[in-house]
């Protein structure tokens, strides 16, 4: 009779997370130029000039928008150099990363 060989399946059902989000947040203030802003957005943060001043303008007029929506790490790294590029240029161009309920 010939011997039957049964090898064991590579495990496929592993549940895999989805990972933590986090949003950014831009807080208006008095002094950043509102083009400036828009620039930050679109060289940080890859908005395109449209939705660049749209988020400005909210967070303008109701004081704080959320930009967009990240992993951990790639919210704090851009959250970082954005307010890097704004504290080289003497603005007080802050944003806030908080994770998303
Ligand atoms: N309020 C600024 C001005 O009038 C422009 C501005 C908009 C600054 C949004 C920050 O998050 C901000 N120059």
């Amino acid at each position: 009779m010939p011997e039957t060989i049964i090898t064991k399946r590579p495990q496929t059902d592993l549940k895999v997370e989805r990972p933590k989000l986090f949003k950014v947040v831009l807080v208006n203030d008095d002094y950043t130029p509102r083009d400036f802003v828009v620039t930050v957005l679109r060289i940080e943060f890859r908005l395109n000039e449209q939705q660049s001043r749209k988020v400005m303008m909210t967070a303008h007029q109701r004081g704080v928008c959320v930009v967009a929506v990240f992993t951990k790490e790639v919210a704090e790294t851009k959250t970082a150099n954005a307010i890097d590029r704004a504290r080289k240029e003497g603005y007080p161009l802050l944003f806030t990363t908080e994770p998303e309920e």
